[in-house]
């Protein structure tokens, strides 16, 4: 029978069924997608087969009581396959590392958290993460998080990032999870839709989402005072189903994920990398040599745009840097 993957602990996972009631499953054998490889062959928001084995024992039981779910959570069963993907997002633990991980799969937007200080995402982080998206064609939105503690100077700042991404087309929005003051208009944007959320550790994704249900349904941590970072709470990811919550006849899943450091891109090659920041593959157009790579060549419409100022030289050096990786990679290779 079929299901879907709400939960997974990288062992074990939790399957919801086609009836509601959830099931905890193992993989069987050593299956591999067709194609990618990865640390994890499944992923939350994957719908799978599963054959059922039997009652849960006492673990299993435990596992989903911990959960939090309910329902007719006494089976246990292996997981056969997986269906196949209309999308996922997928990153490397670290820049030049072999190993992917997929965040989650068949997803309708990403909602990228991130913030200006406590702790401070880099400008890196974010672009490299929606480089990511827009090879993977999935909408991504920027939420800056914790306003309430940016000082004036933060704020301009947070200001500016704002003004840069939404000038390249990326929706933006800027909140206090704390008090969540637009909790309608938040919702709205969630409805009927599959969120990932994701981030740096810390940046208050488990908070956002407990202040949009309403209630405690995932654990959240404290930012470390001596690195000013987060702790790295959310071990495990998890999708939540937001349906009738708030008053709201809303239909929709996010999914909580544990934070993430570097953002490592997948092999891009050399020449696609451009095709993944929407500016520079604009300005790319008026280029001399159709396979510039924007770096030295004559003739460049994006080294002008650079000086004028119409490109930021934050996006530029993310660019360079996933270009660099590329290349190492080769190298290696
Ligand atoms: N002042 C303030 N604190 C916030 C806000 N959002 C989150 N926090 C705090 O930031 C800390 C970390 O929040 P979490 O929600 O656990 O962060 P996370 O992104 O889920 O972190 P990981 O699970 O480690 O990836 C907690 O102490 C939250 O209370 C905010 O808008 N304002
Ligand atoms: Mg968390
Ligand atoms: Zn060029």
């Amino acid at each position: 029978m079929r299901g879907l993957v709400i939960k997974s602990t990288g062992s074990s996972y939790i399957v919801r069924l086609d009836d509601g009631s959830d099931v905890e499953c193992h993989i069987k054998g050593n299956f591999r997608i067709r194609g990618i490889r990865s640390t994890n062959p499944v992923a939350v928001g994957d719908y799978v087969e599963v054959s059922l084995t039997g009652d849960a024992g006492p673990t299993a039981q435990a596992v989903l009581q911990q959960s939090g779910l309910t329902g007719d959570a006494g089976h246990i069963g292996w997981i056969t396959d997986v269906c196949e993907r209309r999308n996922y997002i997928i990153r490397k633990s670290t820049n030049l590392s072999k190993e992917s991980h997929i965040l989650a799969a068949n997803i309708d937007q990403v909602a990228l958290l991130v913030t200006v200080n406590h702790p401070a995402t880099s400008t890196t982080f974010i672009d490299r993460f929606l480089a990511t998206c827009e090879a993977y064609r999935v909408r991504a939105i920027l939420i800056f998080n914790k306003t309430d503690l940016l000082t004036d100077e933060e704020l301009e700042r947070l200001a500016e990032l704002r003004a840069l991404y939404e000038s390249i087309g990326y929706e933006t929005m800027a909140i206090s999870a704390k008090n969540l003051t637009d909790k309608v208009g938040l919702l709205r944007l969630l409805q009927g839709r599959v969120t990932l959320f994701s981030g740096n550790s810390g940046v208050g994704k488990s908070t956002l989402l407990n202040a949009l249900f309403g209630r405690e349904v995932t654990r959240t941590g404290k930012i470390s005072d001596v690195h000013n970072t987060g702790m790295h709470t959310t071990t495990f990811s998890e999708m939540y189903c937001l349906s009738d919550e708030g008053g709201q006849p809303t239909q929709g899943w996010l999914i909580d994920t544990p934070g993430i450091k570097g953002f490592g891109t997948i092999d891009f090659e050399r020449e696609e990398v451009s095709h993944y920041f929407p500016e520079i593959f604009e300005a790319s157009r008026e280029c001399r040599f159709g396979n510039c790579t924007h770096t030295n060549e004559p003739g460049c419409a994006v080294q002008e745009k650079l000086i004028t100022g119409d490109i930021a030289i934050s996006r530029y050096e993310s660019y360079l840097s996933i270009l660099n990786d590329s290349t190492e990679g080769k190298y290696r290779a």
